[in-house]
């Protein structure tokens, strides 16, 4: 099984699939596409359906998109219990999950992961002001707040134990981090959402990730 992704230091949405496909102790190997070169485009054209990054080859098939790679995961490896058990709580990690892969463009295109801003380096950007910032980053505070408060209690992610809204989060977090943006300024008052972050960004897993992006 192979796992075709953009650049550790820059693709947030390789990052997701990654992280799903570790928690499910899956057995895979990483291929990295240089997607801002001339012969990464050429290969894209090649091989990805999409045109996108990342693609998982399985069983004679290549699936593309991140969310489609981490429900195969969920149905191939149940044991990795990758939805909450609750059924209130999996009904809104689904719905978190796919709000962020659908959503927050204005966080996407101001705070923006490529070769000007990694997602794993050391370097910080002051946070800058666009349409719609706020209100994302406002909306990503109450949700972490809130699913925290409601169904965290079992652990340090959002519903407590790991499940695949932390994946597709996880880049969030290095965009906060990245930007040094103060949650507190967006209605995180007690620390909850920051707790949350702090938490992703200390995934063995991520760390992993951000280790062989740097070397
Ligand atoms: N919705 C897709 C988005 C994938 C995507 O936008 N991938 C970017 C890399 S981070 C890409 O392949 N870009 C190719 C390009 O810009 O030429 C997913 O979840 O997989």
């Amino acid at each position: 099984m192979e796992l075709i992704i953009g650049p550790r230091l820059y693709s947030t949405w390789s990052l997701r699939p990654w992280l799903v496909l570790k928690r499910c102790g899956a057995a895979f190997t990483t291929t990295e596409i240089d997607i801002y070169s001339a012969a990464g485009q050429a290969e894209l054209e090649r091989i990805s359906p999409s045109r996108l990054v990342p693609l998982l080859k399985v069983d004679g098939e290549t699936i593309w998109d991140s969310m489609a790679i981490s429900v195969w995961c969920a149905e191939r490896y149940p044991e990795a219990k990758l939805w909450p058990a609750d059924a209130h709580a999996r009904w809104l990690a689904r719905s978190a999950a796919c709000e962020m892969h659908g959503g927050f463009m204005a966080l996407r295109t101001h705070c923006g992961m490529g070769p000007d801003h990694t997602m794993v380096g050391p370097d910080r950007s002051p946070l800058p002001t666009g349409e719609g910032l706020e209100r994302d980053i406002r909306r990503l505070v109450a949700l972490f707040r809130e699913m925290r408060t409601r169904f965290g209690a079992g652990g340090s992610y959002l519903f407590g134990e790991w499940s695949v809204p932390d994946a597709f989060f996880t880049p969030v977090a290095t965009r906060f981090r990245h930007f040094q943006v103060n949650l507190s300024d967006f209605g995180d008052e007690d620390g909850v959402a920051q707790a949350y972050c702090d938490a992703l960004l200390a995934q063995p897993d991520f760390l992993e990730w951000s280790a062989s992006a740097l070397r």
